[in-house]
């Protein structure tokens, strides 16, 4: 064997040889380097003759061009082999579980308040809102109570301090501004439902200062007690589930309807527990009423060519009916533990068409 088939020899062999990228490098840097074997053989040409400088020439530069192509080749080879066992090693088991996020609850509040609305606009009311802060006009004087009216003591109101102009804004004692805003905002006919945060002076057993209410405005040309009684007893059937639901309207008092009800429902208490449905007892539910001719007025509407009903109900008093909640004041103590069990789990929003409790 010839000096130069014995230097391709080794040298096509160290690159065969290596068995990963880095040591193909060595083979290369060796072989092919500046200082490497084939380029220092190269440099020696120029001590040789012509004629066997052309030929030692030509079968280096043939030598070289047989090294690069190997090289590649082994390249290749190596960079796929470690691409498989790296595909082999890190393969991962997409069928193993997630692990657990902790998940929110949905409030009970906020859950009967999307029951509810959910249900009112199936039957053609929209939403309305309105500011917590309200000037007397729209909670007291629009509402049919004038300064001097003695239910305005009734409403034990949270007053703000007199601003520059004297003047003493509240925190609302009901959402009703909500439904004289919505009237003065433009004509009728209207059908809207006002739900939201409402404030009054009082901490006990069954109140809590901030307390949360729906109310809902019905105005058209020839709206009647009828449609009242038929919105009404359709709202409570659905919203607790129960098709025959007994109901029945007491006369009441309030200074914005004439005339005034109160709504029962029946229920039965046995031994102390509370069953909603057939049984002897009635237990109120909501307070409603055709729109007094003077809240109309007082609100743009001309009370001679419309007319209508208007109702309210306290959100709380519907969720611990509906979900067995014992006492009011919980719904305020912000504790994990409580709203881990009254709680309803998110991505479930309520609809008529999926069931309003899933
Ligand atoms: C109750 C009673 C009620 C209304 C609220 C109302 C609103 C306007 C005009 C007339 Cl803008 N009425 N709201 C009417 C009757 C009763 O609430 O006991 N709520 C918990």
């Amino acid at each position: 064997m010839d000096e130069v088939e014995a230097l391709r020899a080794e040298l096509l062999s160290a690159v065969s040889g290596a068995s990963d990228l880095a040591a193909l490098e060595d083979a290369r840097v060796n072989a092919l380097g500046r200082k490497g074997r084939l380029t220092e053989r190269m440099k020696s040409l120029g001590a040789l003759e012509l004629e066997a400088r052309k030929a030692m020439g030509a079968r280096l530069n043939v030598l070289r061009d047989e090294l690069n192509e190997a090289l590649a080749a082994r390249k290749t080879a190596l960079s796929s082999a470690e691409l498989e066992a790296r595909l082999a090693s890190e393969r991962i088991d997409i069928t193993l579980p997630v692990r657990p996020e902790r998940e929110g609850r949905i409030h009970p509040i906020s859950q009967v308040i999307e029951e509810l609305v959910a249900i009112f606009a199936d039957m053609g009311f929209t939403v309305a809102e309105g500011p917590d802060i309200e000037d007397d006009f729209h909670n007291f004087t629009a509402l049919n109570m004038p300064p001097d009216h003695p239910a305005r003591q009734m409403h034990d109101t949270f007053y703000l301090p007199p601003d520059a102009n004297g003047e003493r804004k509240v925190l609302r004692t009901h959402t009703s501004p909500v439904q004289v805003r919505t009237m003065e905002a433009g004509p009728p006919p209207y059908r809207v439902i006002a739900p939201g945060r409402t404030y009054r002076v009082d901490y006990d057993m069954t109140h809590t200062p901030m307390f949360h209410q729906i109310e809902g405005l019905a105005i058209d040309s020839s709206t009647h007690m009828g449609h009242l009684k038929g919105c009404l007893i359709d709202l409570v059937r659905t919203f607790f589930e129960l098709d025959d639901l007994p109901t029945r309207f007491r006369p009441s008092f309030f200074p914005f309807t004439e005339p005034s009800a109160e709504m029962d429902i029946g229920c039965s208490r046995k031994g102390g527990e509370l069953k909603l449905g057939q049984g002897g007892d009635w237990l109120e539910i909501l307070g409603c009423g055709m729109v007094h001719p003077k809240v109309l007025e007082l609100a743009g509407v001309d009370p001679t060519r419309y007319q209508g009903f208007a109702f309210g109900l306290g959100v709380e008093r519907c969720a611990m009916l509906k979900y067995g909640i014992p006492d009011l004041r919980t719904f305020f103590e912000a504790d994990l533990r409580w709203l881990r069990h009254y709680g309803f789990a998110a991505l479930d929003t309520p609809s008529l068409a999926t069931g309003l409790s899933r």
